[in-house]
């Protein structure tokens, strides 16, 4: 028995089983950005990841894109409430990109063109949960959502998907990013409402 009922521009089904409570359902994709848009060219792109000791290894827009590259089949949930289902990208996964990386570290830094950071813990990152995605719904990734890449880590709170993402920094204590430092949750799971502190 489906209960379906309209408000807010969105559509709450309560019988949906792949939404988190207090969410509802949008088929808009909504623009949520801190600040103004930067305009990264490819050419001039670069996503690197320092380890805990400090040493960065970095890759270019083509080093990145030689890469295997994913299709990533899923939904996302906004902490101001929306949620999309079934959303389709194409990435990299943070699996293959920390292969080669020997770190320790428990956490790590989203970094973003533009200055926005979130936090992390890598075991959210690995596993086959977290993509630097450059492709939504077979185009490439509108500047406005974080285009020319960003990270999703589309099991946490969509805030921690960062849009225009030029890097990780590892870390061994966790650290809160630009909305976590704002009153945000450190961790984010939607399932169990990790909205705030
Ligand atoms: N760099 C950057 N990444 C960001 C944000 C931001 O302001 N800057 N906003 C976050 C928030 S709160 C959300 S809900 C999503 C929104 O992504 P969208 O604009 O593609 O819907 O991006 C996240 N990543
Ligand atoms: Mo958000």
């Amino acid at each position: 028995m489906a209960v379906i009922s309209r408000g807010f521009g969105g559509r709450r089904r309560e019988s949906e089983p792949n939404l988190p409570p207090g969410q509802y359902l949008t088929e808009d994709f909504p623009v949520l950005s801190a600040g103004p848009t930067p305009r990264i060219d490819t050419s001039e792109w670069s996503f690197g990841i320092r380890d805990e000791s400090g040493a960065l290894k970095s890759w270019t827009w083509d080093e990145l894109h030689a890469l295997p590259i994913e299709d990533v089949h899923t939904d996302i949930h906004c902490v101001t409430r929306w949620s999309k289902l079934g959303t389709n990208w194409r990435g990299v996964s943070l699996d293959t990109l920390l292969a080669d990386i020997d770190t320790s570290a428990s956490y790590a830094m989203a970094h973003s063109y533009g200055g926005y950071t979130t936090n992390i813990p890598l075991d959210d990152l690995l596993g086959g949960q977290a993509w630097i995605a450059s492709e939504f719904e077979g185009e490439p990734l509108d500047p406005e959502h974080g285009g020319p890449a960003r990270l999703i880590v589309p099991h946490l709170y969509f805030w921690k998907s960062a849009k225009w993402v030029r890097g990780l920094t590892l870390m061994d204590e966790d650290a809160p990013g630009f909305w976590e430092q704002n009153g945000y949750n450190m961790h984010g799971d939607p399932w169990t409402e990790e909205r705030y502190w």
